[in-house]
Parts: C-alpha cells; sequence; structure tokens
C-alpha cells in the first residue's frame, strides 16, 4: 500500500524560511522583555508588584491591629496618594458589641498602633475623603469612655477617616450643659487642625455596624436612628440626639447649637428645629446599618430634667441667631493629651437658677 508523502504541517514553519526567523526573533525578543521586567521589578528601587501586594496585606492588618507602621511610611514618601475610596474596603457589617467584657486602655492602645496622640489617626495609604474631630460631651463617665474608645478606634480607622478624638470635659459641679460642650468642642477642635466635618457622639452609644459611616453628609447626618433602648427604630420622627454630624457649612449655617439648655432633654430638639428652619434636612441611615447600643445607666446627678425645656424649643427660630456660636463664652482649664483621646477641660460658666 502507498503512503502519502509526509508534508509538513502549513502552520510550522519550514526551518530556514524567512516565517521560521521571524518566528524565533519574537520569542528571543519575548524573553529578552521578560527578563529586563524582572530585574527591574527585583531590583527594588522602585515599588514593586511583590512589596505592593504585601503592603497591602499589612495595611489590612494594622488596620485589624496586629502590624508595624514602619513600611507603609516608606510607601508614603515615595508616593502621592490617592483620594480613598467612597467605599471603605475593609468594612466588615454588623458588629457585636457587648459591655460584659473589661476594657483595658492600654491593651486598647496596643492593639491601635497607627493611633496618634491625642487620639488622631490619618489614613496610611490613602488619601481621606474628610477630616472629622468626633467631639464627646463628658463628666464623670470614664467606664463609658473605656467602651467608646475600644469600639470606635477600629471602626474608624476602617472608615479611612482622617480622625479626632475630643472629650469635652465640663469642670465642677453645676448643671450640665450637653449642648453648649459640643459648641466647645467644635471650636477647640478647629483650633487644632483643619477639620470639615464634625460628629457629635453621646459616650455610651456603640454602632453595631461599620457601614454606619461617621462621616458628613450634603444635608445634617443622624447617625444613631436605631438604638436598642428604642427597640431598634426612632422614638419619634424628629428625634436628633445621640450620635449625629454635622459638616462645617452645615454647623456654621444654623450658628452651632444652642448654650442655653442646662440639664437633660430638648437640646436635640432644639438643634432639627435649627436645621429645618435653615431649609436643610435631615439625612439617616437605613436602621439595619443604623444600628447602636446604649450602655444602660442611672442618671447623672445634676443633670436633671430641664423644666424651661418645652418653652425653649418652642422659641427657636427666635433665639437661634443670638444663642450659639455667636454667643459662646467658656474657660480652658486643661487640655490634656492621652494615647486614644484629647480631654479638654472646661469652665462652661455658672448655670442659671
Ligand atoms: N453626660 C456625661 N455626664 C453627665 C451627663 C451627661 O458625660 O453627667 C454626657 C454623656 O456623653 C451622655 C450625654 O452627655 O451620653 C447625654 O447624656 P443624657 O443624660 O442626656 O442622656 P443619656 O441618654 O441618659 O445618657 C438619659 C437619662 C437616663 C435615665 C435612665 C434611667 N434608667
Ligand atoms: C425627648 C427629649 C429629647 C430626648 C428624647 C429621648 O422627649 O431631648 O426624649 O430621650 N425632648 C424633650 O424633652 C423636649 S431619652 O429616651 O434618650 O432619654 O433626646
Amino acid at each position: 500500500m502507498r503512503r502519502a508523502p509526509l508534508l509538513p504541517s502549513p502552520a510550522v514553519p519550514l526551518p530556514g524560511s524567512s516565517l521560521h526567523k521571524v518566528c524565533k526573533f519574537l520569542v528571543l525578543f519575548c524573553v529578552i522583555h521578560l527578563s529586563v521586567t524582572l530585574v527591574y521589578y527585583l531590583s527594588g528601587g522602585e515599588r514593586n508588584i511583590f512589596q505592593y501586594f504585601t503592603e497591602n496585606q499589612q495595611i489590612q492588618n494594622r488596620d485589624l491591629a496586629n502590624s508595624t507602621p514602619s513600611t507603609v511610611q516608606i510607601a508614603n514618601t515615595s508616593k502621592e496618594l490617592l483620594d480613598c475610596p467612597e467605599d471603605p474596603p475593609f468594612l466588615v457589617g454588623p458588629l457585636r458589641v457587648e459591655f460584659s467584657i473589661s476594657v483595658d486602655l492600654e491593651e486598647v492602645r496596643r492593639t491601635n498602633p497607627s493611633v496618634r496622640e491625642g487620639g488622631r489617626y490619618t489614613p496610611e495609604d490613602c488619601k481621606a475623603l474628610q477630616k472629622v474631630a468626633l467631639i464627646i460631651p463628658f463628666r464623670n463617665r470614664d467606664e463609658h469612655l473605656k467602651y467608646w474608645l475600644y469600639y470606635l478606634h477600629p471602626i474608624l480607622q476602617r472608615q479611612q477617616l482622617d480622625y479626632g478624638v475630643y472629650v469635652i470635659n465640663q469642670d465642677g459641679e453645676s448643671t450640665f450643659n450637653r449642648a453648649k460642650l459640643l459648641n466647645i468642642g467644635y471650636m477647640e477642635a478647629l483650633k487644632e487642625y483643619d477639620y470639615n466635618c464634625f460628629v457629635f457622639s453621646d459616650v455610651d452609644l456603640i454602632p453595631m455596624d461599620d457601614r454606619n459611616i461617621y462621616k458628613c453628609f450634603s444635608q445634617p447626618r443622624h447617625l444613631s436612628v436605631s438604638m436598642d433602648k428604642f427597640g431598634f427604630g426612632l422614638p419619634y420622627n424628629q428625634y436628633f440626639g445621640g450620635v449625629s454630624a454635622l459638616s462645617k457649612n452645615q454647623f456654621e449655617r444654623i450658628n452651632g447649637f444652642p448654650n442655653d439648655y442646662w440639664g437633660w432633654g430638648g437640646e436635640d430638639d432644639d438643634i432639627y428645629n435649627r436645621i429645618v428652619s435653615r431649609g436643610m434636612s435631615i439625612s439617616r441611615p437605613d436602621a439595619i446599618t443604623g444600628k447602636c447600643r446604649m450602655i444602660r445607666h442611672n442618671r447623672d446627678t445634676k443633670n436633671e430634667p430641664n423644666p424651661k425645656r418645652f418653652d425653649l424649643i418652642g422659641k427657636t427660630r427666635l433665639t437661634m441667631n443670638s444663642d450659639g456660636l455667636n454667643s459662646l463664652t467658656y474657660k480652658v482649664i486643661k487640655t490634656e493629651k492621652y494615647p486614644l483621646y484629647t480631654k479638654i477641660t472646661v469652665d462652661v460658666g455658672p448655670s442659671p437658677s
């Protein structure tokens, strides 16, 4: 039987043909190109892909609080930072929040190594979208503050905010004045840094979901919208208590908060009235994202319900132009820089009898 002659496949060029030479040249070119690229990356003179990969891992780890800052600082000096993304990539969603554990602040400090003195943090791998001052009105609530710092620092870092924590401590025994302390916090924080967003938080409120971003929005933001003590809902539609966020511009438009609410109640309703009377509305997260827990406690002494509060909230439109940032007086007694927060002790002046 005669066999058909073996012919080379038309896809394989014959040795010595010009097509074969071109192929050889192309293979050689690819090998040289790959070698040069490999040598370039391995040389370490520039930020290389392997370094980039490990750095990102370290950033994640450090955000979860178990790595050292040195590697990323090196990257920062050699590279202009890009804006942080609108949706921070390290968020985890729902969080377990409980108050039966005991909190050691030294341990909190150790596990948040990127938080700088005074409770300052700036993301190292991207440029934060907002500079946020967290203002906490305070007197004799050290146990609550420990939980706040323990839970909030890791959350705020995952939210990639450029932030600072300011605890505004009312000096003396006079009646407590929450809203005035918040005004003071605003003024004092601005003396330290060019903040453009202010989050006002009670010391005993902890978010249960890190997607509830502690930042400012186009309208004043109410953050504590779904509290455990109210059955994870709002007590009433106009409620603006607990935790809120206003941009510098929004805060100035309402002349800040009232200074004349001494004792418990009504100041948050006054703030709501101010916002609405300036044509703004309230922005809120949904009831799942906005879940939060309050640390249960007894009523504080010298913070009894204010008998004047109903009269006052009926007159917000009349009083807000003359009671607020433009009438604020106080005296700073002491400023203390702790590793996790700045404590500013202030004399708010005497409460009316
Ligand atoms: N605050 C202090 N010290 C005080 C009073 C108030 O630090 O002596 C601060 C603190 O940040 C607190 C916030 O002000 O979270 C608001 O205090 P509040 O007393 O107006 O509100 P809170 O929801 O308590 O903490 C309301 C009364 C609870 C009575 C509970 C009875 N079971
Ligand atoms: C309203 C108060 C608010 C207060 C809210 C929730 O009645 O200041 O209850 O209070 N307004 C007036 O009293 C006019 S709470 O249950 O958290 O203690 O924030």
